[in-house]
């Protein structure tokens, strides 16, 4: 049984007491505290459902991550971000609202204003004590935290920096991912256990340039990923898609040295003194370790060079993935260790625990790598809990949900009051039943901003309902793209203007721009 928090009680502590209404106040905040469910939110960065087991398809396993929907939880198929980039999706997550409203719409411009209301500081308000640890990306302070400990910008892998309250910064020993989950763990171990809580865990893994572990550096190495069918995509129909700078196979996009770990003393690539850079964090016998490993790699490719261009790109791909595999394999064994704690020490029960990711990403699918497009891989973002008790819905949940929905459900759950500003809907109705509620969204709207930028992604807004997605770029280019994807879940056949899609074409502009109208989303002031 689940007690409603009644923000009464607090107005009711500036009054004065009788002894009785005292220990009555004492006897129900004390009821509370144990009562309402504590929250873990674990998100990874550029996680894709792709390569996460309890989607089926992935190539490795990721059994931790896994188990979080299998015992007592719930694996959500349709969870969207609202802006496929980290910066933006993390502000989206602490709000509950859309890029426009929250201010923060690209990494590279972007200053988070933590002067604005925000889920963690009205989950403080309401009682819960508040923490952050590892990648937080928005530029300022981080505010509504009773502690925080993060990383500069996309942080280290390798002996990582962190940033604490003091505003300071220091180097720790060690291996990130390791690291933050030591962190989280500390600090569960030391906070009040009077009161609820919300942990975020925020890891850098599986960002670019996967860096893995040194313990990790052999696994995947015997294997051979299967190439996404559309790896040799070539973009027709799709002039975005044309424009962009994230093939596997550009060289100028992909680095050989960064990217692949292609590298002999004396190289010069575009990314390869951002690789050393983060190379040599490593102490000299772990970078012994870890350039012997590379070191052979790039003889045995120097010794017999691919032959073609796409035998290279193959080349590529596969380094692309076997080192992307092991910086995931620790995040997941993270994640155990994470939840190994929980149950050693009572709080798996009472907790919900959130694992996603700040968004998807390209394994190769199109010949990409990256994210940024509102193309499926992405627009979609993993997404699994472990249920709290009280929660009863198990398995997959079909419903659409986005990544503006975590703060309104986590408010919900604590029994804090949603303020009516918030653009995302509380999961809690869908959590609670067993089965699938009869009405919900039936449409989710998306916005992408960073261009010009890195990877030449145009700016791009849209719309997605269960079957479609129609999307415009703009700035300094005009196309829209109309998607059927139950007939083409790969997006490959643009159908915009297409003979025989003239009703849903229309209706799906009179959906998107219901969609603006309800999330106040000025469009025109942007299309000038
Ligand atoms: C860095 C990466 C990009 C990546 C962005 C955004 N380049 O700039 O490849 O798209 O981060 O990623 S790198 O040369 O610095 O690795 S995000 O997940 O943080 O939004
Ligand atoms: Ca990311």
């Amino acid at each position: 049984m689940q007690t409603t928090f009644n923000p009464n009680l607090m107005s009711s502590m500036q009054r004065p007491f009788s002894l009785l209404s005292l220990f009555s106040l004492a006897v129900q905040l004390a009821a509370q505290s144990q009562e309402r469910p504590n929250i873990i939110y674990i998100m990874s960065d550029d996680h894709t459902a792709q390569m996460m087991s309890a989607y089926g398809n992935s190539p490795i396993a990721t059994p931790h991550m896994d188990a979080l929907a299998q015992e007592n939880g719930v694996r959500f198929q349709h969870s969207f971000v609202a802006n496929s980039l980290s910066g933006p999706s993390r502000a989206c997550m602490l709000t509950g609202k859309h890029s426009h409203k929250n201010g923060f719409t690209n990494n590279e411009h972007g200053v988070f204003d933590g002067s604005q209301q925000t889920m963690p500081k009205l989950l403080q308000k309401a009682g819960y004590q508040t923490a952050l640890i590892g990648k937080w990306h928005l530029a300022s302070t981080p505010t509504g935290f009773d502690h925080w400990e993060i990383l500069p910008g996309q942080g280290h892998y390798y002996n990582p920096d962190f940033i604490t309250m003091d505003g300071k910064q220091h180097v720790e020993k060690g291996y990130l991912t390791d690291i933050i989950t030591d962190k989280s763990i500390d600090w569960l171990e030391n906070r009040d256990k009077e009161k609820p809580f919300i942990l975020f865990v925020h890891h850098k893994a599986c960002h670019r340039d996967w860096l893995p572990d040194l313990k990790d550096l052999r696994l995947y190495e015997d294997k051979t990923f299967p190439l996404p069918e559309t790896f040799g995509d070539t973009w027709e129909g799709r002039v975005a898609a044309q424009q962009q700078e994230m093939s596997i196979a550009n060289d100028n996009h992909m680095d050989l040295a960064y990217d692949n770990k292609l590298y002999s003393p004396g190289d010069k690539t575009r990314l390869s003194d951002l690789y050393l850079y983060y190379v040599n964090r490593l102490d000299s016998a772990d970078r012994r370790r870890y350039f012997e490993f590379y070191d052979s790699l790039t003889l045995a490719y120097r010794e017999m060079p691919p032959k073609t261009d796409r035998e290279k790109a193959e080349w590529k791909f596969q380094r692309f993935m076997r080192d992307y595999a092991k910086v995931t394999r620790s995040l997941d064994d993270n994640i155990g260790r994470l939840t190994d704690y929980l149950k050693a020490n009572g709080l798996w029960d009472n907790t919900l625990v959130v694992y996603t990711s700040d968004q998807g990403f390209y394994m190769g699918e199109h010949g990409w790598f990256d994210k940024r497009f509102m193309y499926e891989e992405s627009l979609n973002t993993p997404l699994v809990m472990h249920l709290p008790k009280g929660l009863k819905r198990r398995g997959v949940v079909n419903e659409m949900v986005q990544n503006i929905d975590y703060a309104p459900t986590f408010l919900d759950l604590a029994g804090a009051p949603i303020p009516e500003d918030i653009q995302g809907r509380s999961l809690l109705p869908l959590l609670k039943r067993e089965k699938e509620i009869g009405r919900w969204r039936d449409a989710i709207y998306y916005h992408f901003y960073e261009y010009p930028a890195e990877h030449a992604v145009k700016r791009h807004y849209g719309i997605r309902t269960k079957r479609y997605k129609l999307i415009h770029f703009y700035r300094n280019i005009d196309v829209w793209e109309l998607y059927d994807l139950e007939k083409d879940p790969q997006e490959l056949n643009n159908l915009y203007g297409k003979p025989g899609y003239e009703r849903v074409q229309k209706k799906l502009h009179k959906q998107l721009r219901r969609l603006q109208v309800q999330y106040d989303d000025k469009i025109e002031e942007e299309l000038k």
